[in-house]
């Protein structure tokens, strides 16, 4: 499959790893917006927000029970904010489910640029 991520999970793309299990992966963002950012994504590909249902939500629910962890092991001390973007309006540029995990410093307030 043509997918940027199942490459990275696959190790044929490097990429920072944070952590990892069965699972999921969690490595950094190439393009960091805080100096903790975090991408966390299943190792099963589901291609966005739009394809979660009964079937796949358990992955859904492991990686959000480990983000807390993973949001430490990535340097946030203080708080941290989780992102997922879905669709074209959303701005998703990369089709296999991702949460951001941002920190380490004190985030903008809002929660869009307009
Ligand atoms: P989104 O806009 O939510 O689809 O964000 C996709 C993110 O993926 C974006 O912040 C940059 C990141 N990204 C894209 N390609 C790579 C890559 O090859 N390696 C790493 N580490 N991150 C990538």
């Amino acid at each position: 499959m043509d997918c940027i991520f199942c490459k990275i999970i696959a190790g044929d793309i490097p990429s920072a790893k944070v952590y990892e299990d069965d699972t999921m992966y969690a490595f950094r963002d190439i393009n960091p917006e805080a100096p903790c950012h975090v991408l966390v994504i299943p190792k099963k590909h589901i291609a966005s927000m739009d394809e979660i249902n009964a079937e796949n939500s358990g992955i859904v629910a492991k990686i959000y029970e480990k983000i807390p962890e993973i949001a430490r092991l990535g340097g946030a001390e203080n708080g941290y904010r989780v992102i997922a973007n879905c669709g074209p309006d959303a701005g998703q540029t990369v089709f296999h489910l991702h949460f951001h995990i941002l920190g380490g410093k004190t985030l903008p307030v809002h929660l869009c640029n307009e």
